[in-house]
C-alpha cells in the first residue's frame, strides 16, 4: 500500500498525462499543417521577412489597407537581391509595391513598413517610367522580369494584385492561433490537476 503509493509521488497516473499531452501535440501539429495564413507566405533567408503575394487585384489604397490588417505593409524592395528573390519565389507578373510620389509629384519615396518616408537607394524602373502617364500615375506597380517598375494611378480600373512584406514572421504559422491558445491551456490545467490528484493520493497515504 505505502510503496504503491509513494511510486506515484509527483507523478500523475500515465494513462492521464499520455492523454492531455496526446491531446497538446495533436493541437500544435494541427495548427502547424493547417494554418492557412502561413500558405502563401515565403521567408527570405537574408532579412526574415515573410512575403506574400496577394493575386486578387484592387486599387492601391485598399492593398495597404489590407497588408496593413494582416500585420504587414505594401512591399518594400530596397536591393537588386531582394527583387530577385522576389522575382523568384513570391511573383513573376508582380503587382502593386509601397511607393509614391503622390505627395510632390516626381519625388519617390517608399511610404510603407520601415522605409516609410525614405527615398529610393535601389530602383528598378522600366525604360521611360515613371512617366505620371495622364497625369495620375503616382503609385509603384512592380511589373515583371524584364520589364521592371511603372508608376500607376490609382483610379477605377487601375486594379491590381500585390506584395505584402512581413518583418516579424521569420517563421509563419508557428505563432498559434487565440485557438490553439484555449486548448494548450485546457491542456496544462488537465495536467496540473492531474498532478495535484497524484499528489493528495501521496498524501492521504502519508497521513
Ligand atoms: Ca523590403
Ligand atoms: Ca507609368
Amino acid at each position: 500500500m505505502f510503496s504503491k503509493s509513494h511510486r506515484t509521488a509527483g507523478d500523475p497516473p500515465a494513462s492521464v498525462t499520455s492523454f492531455v499531452l496526446a491531446i497538446m501535440a495533436a493541437t500544435l501539429a494541427a495548427t502547424t499543417a493547417t494554418s492557412p495564413a502561413s500558405a502563401a507566405k515565403v521567408v527570405w533567408a537574408n532579412n526574415g521577412h515573410a512575403y506574400e503575394y496577394v493575386g486578387a487585384g484592387t486599387d492601391w489604397a485598399s492593398a495597404q489597407a489590407d497588408a496593413l490588417s494582416k500585420g504587414g505593409y505594401l512591399v518594400t524592395i530596397t536591393s537588386a537581391d531582394e527583387q530577385a528573390f522576389i522575382y523568384d519565389n513570391v511573383t513573376k507578373t508582380g503587382g502593386w509595391g509601397g511607393s509614391s510620389d503622390a505627395e510632390t509629384e516626381g519625388v519617390w519615396k517608399w511610404v510603407t513598413g520601415p522605409e516609410a518616408g525614405t527615398a529610393f537607394g535601389y530602383s528598378n524602373w522600366a525604360a521611360g517610367e515613371p512617366n505620371n502617364y495622364g497625369g495620375y500615375e503616382d503609385y509603384l506597380l512592380i511589373g515583371p522580369p524584364g520589364y521592371g517598375w511603372n508608376d500607376s494611378g490609382s483610379r477605377v480600373g487601375d486594379s491590381y494584385a500585390y506584395v505584402i512584406e512581413y518583418d516579424e514572421l521569420s517563421t509563419p504559422g508557428a505563432v498559434p492561433e487565440p485557438a490553439t491558445w484555449a486548448m494548450l491551456i485546457l491542456g496544462f490545467g488537465l495536467l496540473g490537476a492531474a498532478m495535484r490528484r497524484s499528489r493528495s493520493i501521496v498524501r492521504r497515504a502519508f497521513a
